[in-house]
């Protein structure tokens, strides 16, 4: 039964590196796959300015590991206190690739993110102005609005109004999780895009919550109704050029996980593209892997797909992932797609 299938090498839209112990640990993870990356910006304190880019840029590079052909793609955290001509210098200089909106208080370390977009409105301008992308975690954070509902909230109450209000800005909205959030990007008018966790594609609610809480499976946005996500399978797996892998591999360590309030991120850049082959066989659309994970991203950030390639080999024995992996603070799991992953990745 082996089988193979042979994509451009991959890149991941939208991944969480850390910093220290846990980015030298993480790093080789993602290198061993991907060719690049967009990194999330929100270290403690966060990559707010071009010289904070430039500085975790270095320290990504440092930590990768020999013959390792890896490029970071940088992004800076906006602020109410950001700098238009700082943000457009980065771009200029080819040192960030996006800039990243947080609303406030929306998900791991956003404290720092933006209360009111009208605050921020010079930078916005000038990115729509330059055509530097904005990309934007779609939640809203007020204390009324259910924490499923927030998404669907963030596009008609913040999203929406702010692309009639710019709409030259260009707009990547990440780790969609509706339907709500599919139909969304794919209609609307104008210059927008959307990424898809390996996790969302993979779980529901259901997974995380039913014959005992996982706390692993436990991220933001939260996992979403099964019709949600089979909303995402059908989106990511048609090939359409709006959609494209982010993984949002955002690691923590289990103690910060198991806890009687557990941090929110699941840690998937090692199994992910074991997990996607799995995904588009069983919607019978391994040929439109390479669009999701190798195609659609590049284009849609105006880069060239990857030369190198990637071979995915389905074997009757099952990949043997680690549960965890160890690093020196301590121990971290991997995301549990809840079954055996046959599609082994050829080095
Ligand atoms: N979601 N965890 C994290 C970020 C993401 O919203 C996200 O991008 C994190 O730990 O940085 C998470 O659940
Ligand atoms: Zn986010
Ligand atoms: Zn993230």
């Amino acid at each position: 039964m082996t089988r193979t299938l042979t994509i451009r090498r991959p890149d991941d839209w939208h991944l969480h590196l850390r910093d220290g112990a846990m980015l030298q640990s993480v790093l080789p993870e993602t290198a061993r796959h991907f060719a690049r990356a967009i990194i999330m910006p929100n270290l403690v304190p966060p990559v707010v300015t071009a010289k904070d880019a430039a500085a975790y840029r270095d320290l990504i590079l440092a930590a990768l590991p020999d013959n390792a052909d890896f490029t970071p793609l940088m992004t800076l955290y906006l602020t109410e206190g950001t700098d238009p001509a700082d943000v457009a210098a980065a771009f200029a200089d080819g040192l960030i690739t996006a800039v990243k909106l947080y609303p406030a208080g929306a998900t791991t370390n956003s404290a720092s993110g933006v209360r009111d977009l009208n605050n921020a409105r010079q930078v916005l301008e000038k990115m729509a102005e330059i055509g530097l992308p904005l990309c934007i975690h779609g939640e809203v954070t007020t204390h009324e609005v259910d924490i499923f509902d927030r998404e669907q909230v963030f596009l008609e109450t913040v999203l929406d109004p702010l692309r009639r209000d710019l709409p030259e800005l260009r707009v990547t909205l990440e780790h969609i999780t509706t339907a709500h959030g599919i139909d969304y990007v794919r209609d609307a008018p104008g210059d927008i895009a959307g990424t898809i966790t390996t996790h969302h594609l993979m779980i529901n609610r259901n997974h995380m919550l039913v014959g005992g809480i996982r706390p692993h499976y436990y991220c933001l946005p939260i996992v979403k109704r099964a019709e949600h996500q089979l909303a995402l399978r059908k989106a990511a797996t048609s090939g359409h050029p709006r959609f494209f892998l982010g993984t949002d591999s955002a690691p923590h360590l289990d103690g910060a996980k198991e806890t009687a309030c557990g941090c929110a991120g699941v840690f998937s850049a090692p199994n992910t593209m074991s997990c996607l082959a799995h995904v588009f066989e069983e919607a019978a659309a391994l040929d439109q892997l390479e669009a999701f994970a190798s195609l659609n991203g590049p284009a849609r950030y105006g880069l060239a797909p990857n030369d190198a390639t990637l071979t995915l080999e389905k074997r009757a024995e099952p990949v043997d992932y680690p549960r965890k992996y160890h690093t020196p603070d301590g121990p971290l799991t991997l995301f549990d797609p809840g079954h055996p992953l046959h599609w082994h990745i050829l080095d």
